[in-house]
């Protein structure tokens, strides 16, 4: 797939990985309607992406209100005429032990990251079956394919987006529609700092790859019709050797990820 001239939604484009993807779309070619709780900063984006030459749209949503979906997809319908890819990006992060999550902060996790994800789906299927073609990018996380300790509220919620895409796949896959699944590791984005819960310890820098790395490998990956895309290569390693050691993968991250963090 070539982005030039196509419609592309993006969730959480106001900062972090959406922004930088914007940006890196807008160089492509595409035109995009952007979406985010914060209006100024969606504003800041767009005027960077329109000096790219990319016309954009600006809708400032929650994507957990239930007609969030309805209202971008169709303003991207009908101010860009109509929509090629949804990213569903936005995320909420939440640090807690399991016997300690709070269920607010578990069901609002839930309604960020899956229940907003499948609402926009549902919103953007019907243009995609009419056009006979569509590609749908969902932001998991190496955290939805192994158990992170002290993540275990967010993990369920990216491991429930993982194998709904997985399904939502096998049921497009004679439609023309494409789903894509992105697996990042620590992105240097303010995340973190916005997540419920208690504070994330901080993760060590090289451990860390930037939005804009990220970006790349979403667009290059879509260029090459990929189904899944790890950010790097080592990734993959790791998940792999994860899941060959669990005792070892459970003390490490245990070691990392239950230290006391610090609030910004
Ligand atoms: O996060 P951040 P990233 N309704 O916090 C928006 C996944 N990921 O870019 O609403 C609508 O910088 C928020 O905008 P605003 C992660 O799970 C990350 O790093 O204005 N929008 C902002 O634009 C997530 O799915 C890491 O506050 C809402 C954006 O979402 C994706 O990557 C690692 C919203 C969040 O920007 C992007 O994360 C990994 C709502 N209710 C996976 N709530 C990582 N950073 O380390 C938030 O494996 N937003």
């Amino acid at each position: 797939m070539q982005w030039r001239g196509k419609n592309v939604v993006i969730t959480g484009a106001s900062r972090g990985i959406g922004r930088s993807l914007a940006l890196e779309l807008a160089r492509r070619g595409a035109r995009m309607i952007l979406t985010a709780r914060s209006r100024p900063e969606l504003e800041s984006v767009a005027e960077l992406t329109r000096s790219l030459g990319a016309d954009t749209v600006v809708v400032a949503s929650d994507v957990s209100a239930a007609d969030s979906a309805s209202e971008v997809v169709a303003a991207a319908a009908g101010q860009l005429g109509g929509v090629d890819v949804l990213v569903n990006n936005a995320g909420v992060g939440l640090r807690a032990s399991v016997d300690q999550l709070a269920r607010a902060d578990l069901e609002r996790v839930l309604a960020v990251n899956l229940l907003g994800p499948i609402a926009y789906i549902q919103a953007a299927l019907p243009h995609f079956r009419r056009q006979g073609s569509g590609l749908i990018i969902n932001l998991s996380s190496l955290a939805g394919l192994m158990p992170v300790p002290h993540l275990g509220g967010y993990c369920a919620t990216k491991h429930a987006l993982v194998v709904l895409s997985r399904c939502l796949r096998a049921e497009l896959r004679e439609a023309g529609i494409r789903v894509m699944l992105v697996h990042p590791g620590a992105v240097d984005t303010d995340f973190r700092h916005h997540s419920l819960g208690s504070p994330f310890p901080s993760v060590p820098g090289r451990s860390r790859v930037s939005a804009e790395q990220v970006a790349v490998a979403i667009a290059r990956a879509a260029e090459d019709g990929r189904d899944e895309v790890f950010v790097r290569p080592l990734d993959r390693v790791l998940l792999a050797t994860a899941r060959l050691l669990p005792r070892r993968r459970d003390r490490i991250l245990l070691r990392r990820y239950g230290r006391t963090g610090v609030r910004p």
